[in-house]
């Protein structure tokens, strides 16, 4: 994927989110509901240390709430998480924020001790869209623009609450190649280099899973097959993605299905549960281990091979030197 963590970046973001966390007394952490834990960024929470965080599971008109309810149910317990489905179009959700924040921080919220709030996500979960909503004007665009920081300043939301006016920019981590492919499937990142096909048949195998009958609604099928590329080739046939002489269109094809899983109207879904992520971080420090094992066999056998060269080239010194010396003698 293009999405790329560079160093450079990340110690940036990590600077800046260091030096803001000291003025805040919450963070508002603003997530995709359909990729509860892709949409995250472990830094955050490293950064964040004892700082309590409001996690809004935006975009709850895409998801499905069933699933949604196991991710409240997995961060229950932990004094410094409220987690809340949301969404930034719905005004009763955007009431309550100020209502959540003052649950995490009892001991702020008068204008002489107003609750000092950041806003923080990956790229385009709606931190612009929540700004707005909060301040009930529009101060941050809402669309792919990039984050551009100025001097931090504070926002009114009500006397007793205050916003900083940039929000934080995560990138979403990217160890786990599955989740970087949800987080294309959904278009949290949409800048990918990820073959457009590829996303949409990783896509439409999880869909096949875990929804058929949102498959089978929305493209009229009547029956599914479990091949992805099969299921691809019919959504193409069935939309008109064709190419001159009859043939189907496979990237209009994945383009038809991955537009209609990103605006929602296949229906509402979450692509990941607690379960299955845990599984999934299983399976990344296994391979990571499995690497780290294989680099240690690596060097373990480079060394003997360079050492038997050093011994070679010491046999050969010294038969060198013995010719030499037997030449001496015969002179
Ligand atoms: N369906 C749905 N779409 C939403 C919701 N909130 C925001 N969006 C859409 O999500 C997209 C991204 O929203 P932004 O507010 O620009 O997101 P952002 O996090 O500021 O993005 P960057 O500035 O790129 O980091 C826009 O198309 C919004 O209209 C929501 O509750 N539901
Ligand atoms: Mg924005």
């Amino acid at each position: 994927m293009s999405v790329q963590w560079y160093p450079g970046h990340m110690n940036k973001a990590r600077r800046e989110i260091e030096q803001v966390m000291t003025q805040v007394d919450v963070v508002i952490e603003v997530l995709d509901a359909r990729i509860p834990d892709s949409s995250q960024n472990p830094m955050l929470t490293t950064l964040r240390a004892g700082v309590p965080v409001l996690r809004l599971l935006n975009k709850k008109d895409l998801a499905d709430k069933a699933r949604l309810a196991l991710w409240l149910e997995h961060w229950q317990g932990n004094d410094t998480i409220l987690a809340h489905p949301f969404s930034t179009q719905d005004k009763a959700d955007v009431a309550k924020i100020s209502q959540w924040v003052s649950q995490l921080v009892p001991h702020r919220g008068t204008a002489e001790k107003p609750i000092r709030a950041m806003i923080a996500g990956i790229p385009n979960v709606g931190k612009s869209s929540l700004m707005n909503a909060l301040l009930g004007r529009r101060v941050a665009k809402v669309g792919d623009e990039p984050a551009v920081t100025k001097a931090q300043q504070k926002l009114k939301v009500t006397n007793g609450f205050v916003l900083l006016d940039t929000p934080g920019i995560l990138w979403p981590k990217i160890e786990n190649p599955d989740a970087s492919y949800r987080l294309a499937v959904t278009g949290a990142v949409r800048d990918t280099a990820i073959d457009y096909e590829d996303v949409a048949l990783v896509g439409l195998r999880f869909f096949i899973k875990d929804y058929q009958d949102a498959l089978v609604t929305r493209y009229k099928l009547k029956d599914l097959s479990s091949d992805p590329f099969e299921v691809l080739k019919v959504i193409g046939s069935k939309r008109g993605a064709l190419r001159a002489g009859g043939k189907i269109d496979m990237h209009k094809a994945a383009e038809v299905f991955l537009n209609d899983v990103r605006t929602g109207a296949i229906g509402p879904y979450v692509m990941e549960t607690p379960e299955m992520i845990a599984h999934e971080e299983l399976l990344v420090e296994e391979a990571k281990a499995k690497k780290e094992a294989e680099k240690q066999a690596r060097l373990a056998a480079a060394v003997p091979q360079r050492q038997q060269e050093k011994n070679r080239e010491y046999r050969n010194q010294q038969a060198q030197q013995q010719d030499a010396k037997a030449g001496d003698k015969t002179e």
